[in-house]
């Protein structure tokens, strides 16, 4: 997998020279398995090979040779023994002087540095942007100056909420975030998988993140929303109504990275090169179609599998299914904004698709894995700031906000203002300028001048500003009393709220108002509830008597608004996910329960198909060693029963045979198997042997259109059934 990264490999850019990194071997062997020795007296140990010694206490010494470098300490000088610190005497203390001890230590004691304050938990992995078309008319950003055109992007995905060891499935937004190596600077997209957000005013972003991350005084819950302080300070801010009916949504519970859309959630400006500004919008959709799980199976992933997402994406990469998503935009001028029943300055508003259409300006397939989670991921440094000619900001509050705490942030993080120079945040276009030295600074600055204006000439003078290149500030007339201020027409907290609900399918509605009912049973204090119910009165009277149901309380007086909602908006279809659902069953996941006794020629059909549409598909037995087939071959499995449950798979499909079958079923987390297949709503294919198998789950005898009989249909029948993923109709 590993490839020269073009940051490392790019020639300097700079005429006083670029970054230049330690030539540490940037491709390493992969490991071998050990080779058995016959050498000495460890030829009995399969741990000892040709290439290694054992020491006198019987521990293992590897050696170089054959391709495998001689291990070094930072400063270079060849280890002879890194199993041992040196002592005074055999069974003495560990001398001071053990420099390669200490060298070793000394940096492992600093491996770690401040996780993010939010977003601490991400993935990230390479890929291209690729131009749709010449949009030389709205912006002068050179990424977009040609259909065709290539650029290298980074992105990051992310929870918000929890810390960097957390689960994947929390109920909570996630980041995308995209950097574009654009060869007129980075250009980075900082955006969530939902499209507006909790606060208008950057200044209320540490309450909100407080509120929501552990409770400072008992350090929990991780990871979670459900709790008093978050939905406390929700509930006193109605401006995050309209982000609280997204979070309850099945949008906050992805199924992967894969299937989610990002937005950019501001309005930001194109700028063309005459100067002239067009409002706009940024929208990732993936073309994978969308996909979400439900909660319960959420809650169980988590234990079986907490890295679930990183996984997915780490292992469709892998196996060469690149994601991708298009770059959409939604473009404006200021009579539109004017128009609009809300401020496009507002961050908790949307401009819905049927009023504004999306355009297509490109494409992003993300192909290659990071080599390192630490060096690229962790290291990353997005930075709302981060713009290129032809793309600048407006005046959202938010946005104004951020600009300032991105860039702060990554001191904090990364220690030195030299975090530009790390390989994944290099710029891959030329950098000159005169900032100098400061902590790790990477680059052999040469010359004489380090200011400017100078007297030198040619090269010795280093850059100057080019007034026709440069980024320009759009110009804008700016004027009013400096105040603190909230605008009037920031105010209409419930009216999109409305509409968000008013957009959803039925299953996302329940969805919506189950979410709510549970994360406010998590809510220890009364009129923390209350006060939640009493705002989403102003959204849809049903849903609030529906939450106020499943609470088991009375329906509270509804809140006083600020500006009487206006429940006549429009739904939007494009606001709802099963209206987004994929074509096909590619990139999902079959889980094929075998036992003991099964046809092999089944099995293989069945692999074979979903394998052909693009799907992944595991086994899952009684022993991970595997199972008997019908005409006595010999099957490992890919999980053990209890290690892959079918909340990990989008589809199952249920092949047992006599006693093997009668076995497994037997066993409970079959059981738990079967029925959470069913309870999730999934497509279950079976053979007549797996009898027991529906028994066991308690399915027998509910059958339904979803629950496929594999022996009178097809592998391709039942491949193209499971593309619809959920039958939501079913009565669980
Ligand atoms: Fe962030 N946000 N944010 N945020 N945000 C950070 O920057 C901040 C907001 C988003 O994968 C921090 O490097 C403020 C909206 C993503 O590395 C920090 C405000 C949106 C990521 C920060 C917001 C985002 C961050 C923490 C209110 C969607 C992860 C670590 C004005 C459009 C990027 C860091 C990655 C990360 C500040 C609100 C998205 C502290 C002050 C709205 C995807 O700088």
């Amino acid at each position: 997998m590993s490839q020269p990264d073009p940051a490392t490999s790019a020639a300097p850019a700079v005429e006083d020279g670029g970054p230049q990194l330690p030539s540490y071997p940037q491709d390493p062997a992969p490991p071998q398995p050990p080779t058995p020795s016959n050498a000495g007296a460890a030829a009995d140990n399969p741990l000892y090979t040709d290439a290694t010694e054992p020491g006198e206490g019987g521990e293992l010494h590897q050696l170089p040779g054959d391709g495998i470098p001689a291990m070094t300490t930072s400063q270079g000088q060849v280890l002879s023994d890194d199993q041992n610190s040196l002592k005074a005497g055999d069974r003495g203390p560990t001398l001071l002087e053990d420099h390669v001890f200490r060298d070793k230590m000394f940096h492992f004691d600093h491996e770690r540095i401040p996780e993010r304050v939010v977003h601490a938990r991400g993935y990230g992995a390479h890929g291209t942007f690729t131009a749709a078309e010449d949009l030389s008319d709205l912006t002068r950003a050179s990424l977009f100056a040609q259909a065709g055109k290539e650029t290298p992007v980074f992105v990051r995905f992310s929870t918000v909420a929890g810390n960097l060891g957390s689960f994947d499935l929390a109920r909570d937004v996630r980041g995308f975030a995209t950097k574009f190596y654009t060869d007129e600077g980075n250009w980075d997209l900082v955006g969530n998988n939902i499209p507006v957000f909790f606060i208008q005013d950057a200044l209320k972003f540490p309450d909100l993140v407080h509120s929501v991350k552990e409770e400072q005084d008992r350090g929990w819950p991780q990871a979670q929303s459900a709790h008093d302080t978050f939905w406390d300070f929700v509930g006193l801010m109605p401006e995050s109504t309209h982000m609280l009916l997204w979070q309850m949504s099945d949008r906050a519970i992805p199924r992967s990275f894969r299937f989610m859309q990002g937005f950019g959630v501001h309005t930001f400006r194109f700028v063309n090169a005459q100067g002239r500004s067009t409002f706009v919008k940024f929208h990732w959709v993936p073309r994978q179609g969308l996909q979400s799980v439900v909660w319960n199976e959420a809650v169980k992933i988590n234990g079986a599998d907490p890295d679930f997402h990183r996984r997915d994406l780490w292992t469709a990469i892998n196996n060469g299914d690149f994601p991708e998503w298009d770059l959409c935009v939604q473009t404006f001028d200021d009579d539109f904004a004017d128009s609009f029943e809300f401020d496009v300055l507002d961050a908790t508003k949307i401009i819905p698709e049927e009023q504004v259409p999306l355009r297509v300006i490109g494409t992003m397939r993300l192909d290659r894995v990071v080599d390192n989670v630490f060096s690229e991921t962790e290291q990353v440094a997005f930075m709302t700031q981060n713009v290129v000619p032809g793309i600048d900001f407006t005046n959202d509050p938010l946005l104004q906000g951020r600009n300032f705490s991105y860039l702060d942030t990554q001191l904090k993080r990364l220690g030195s203002t030299n975090f530009t120079q790390l390989p994944v945040n290099a710029p891959r276009c030329p950098v000159a300028h005169f900032q100098r030295d400061g902590h790790m600074q990477m680059g052999r600055q040469a010359g004489r001048a380090n200011y400017e204006p100078n007297s030198f000439t040619g090269a010795a003078a280093g850059p100057r500003a080019d007034r026709e290149a440069g980024f320009r500030t759009v110009e804008r007339p700016e004027s009013g009393d400096t105040r603190r201020v909230r605008a009037e027409s920031f105010a209409d907290h419930y009216s999109q709220a409305g509409q968000f609900w008013r957009s959803q399918s039925a299953p996302e509605q329940d969805h919506i108002r189950m979410a709510f009912v549970f994360e406010l049973s998590k809510c220890e204090i009364p009129v923390i509830r209350e006060r939640i119910v009493a705002n989403l009165r102003n959204v849809d009277e049903e849903l609030a008597a529906g939450v106020a149901d499943g609470l088991g309380m009375e329906l509270p007086e509804a809140t006083t608004p600020h500006v009487q909602p206006d429940h006549d908006l429009a739904p939007s279809p494009a606001l709802s996910m099963t209206a987004r659902a994929p074509e096909s069953f590619a990139g999902r996941k079959l889980g094929v329960l075998v036992t003991d006794g099964v046809d092999g020629a089944a099995l293989d059909a069945l692999t074979k198909a979903f394998s052909d549409g693009g799907a992944i598909v595991e086994t899952i037995g009684l022993k991970v060693g595997g199972v008997t087939l019908a005409g006595g071959e010999r099957r490992p499995v890919d999980h053990k029963i209890d290690g892959g449950p079918s909340v990990l798979f989008d589809a199952v499909a249920l092949l047992g045979e006599g006693a093997g079958a009668e076995e497994l079923a037997g066993h409970p987390a079959t059981r738990d198997f079967v029925s959470d297949a069913f309870s999730h709503y999934k497509y279950i294919g079976y053979v007549p042997g797996a009898q027991p198998l529906l028994q066991a789950g308690g399915i027998a005898d509910r059958l339904d259109e979803a629950c496929l009989d594999l022996s009178t249909t097809t592998s391709e029948q039942f491949l193209a059934a499971c593309a619809a993923l959920r039958r939501w109709e079913r009565d669980v």
